[in-house]
């Protein structure tokens, strides 16, 4: 079995709605990656363990999504030194604007990325950790980019109903 590059993190599977988006692009880039629940609060010590040992399993980026007092981004950075990709999910009561900024106001020094709420943020951090990856891999670099042009055209191509 090929060892995991990123690592998709979750504090729920009432997550996977929004992170399996993540999931998804890095599916379709054909980057082993693994997918996991693990919870700043409700499962402190997994989420010690997990963080403190990522690196060492060969990890290269975590993205991790939480929602509501989402922590777990944050307490994932401040236990190791990978890149950390947080994912603010939509919230019942609060729309995942608690998410957000749970997750954006790290205090200096430990720092987290943070990306939008939602499924934007899932795909969008996807395609973050595979530019990182990209960095050191020409042929995913190219991949890359070939994705970038088939979106521009798929834009270039929208059309419009005619107005009347
Ligand atoms: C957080 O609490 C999880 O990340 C999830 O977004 C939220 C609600 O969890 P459930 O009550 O749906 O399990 O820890």
């Amino acid at each position: 079995m090929t060892r995991p590059l990123i690592s998709v993190v979750m504090g729920s599977n009432s997550d996977w709605l929004v992170m399996q988006h993540a999931a998804a692009m890095l599916e379709k880039f054909g980057i082993p990656h693994e997918t996991m629940i693990v919870s700043a609060h409700r499962t402190p010590d997994k989420m010690f363990d997990y963080a403190e040992t990522a690196r060492n399993r060969g990890i290269k980026c975590i993205i991790a999504g939480a929602g509501g007092a989402a922590h777990l981004p944050g307490m994932i950075a401040a236990k190791t030194i990978l890149p950390v990709l947080g994912v603010p999910v939509t919230s019942k009561y609060l729309q995942g604007v608690d998410s957000l900024l749970s997750i954006v106001q790290m205090p200096k020094g430990v720092p987290v990325a943070t990306f939008a709420i939602g499924e934007s943020g899932a795909t969008n951090a996807a395609l973050f950790a595979i530019a990182i990856l990209a960095s050191q891999d020409t042929q995913l670099a190219e991949k890359l980019a070939q994705f970038r042009d088939e979106q521009a055209a798929a834009v270039a191509a929208m059309t419009l109903p005619e107005s009347c």
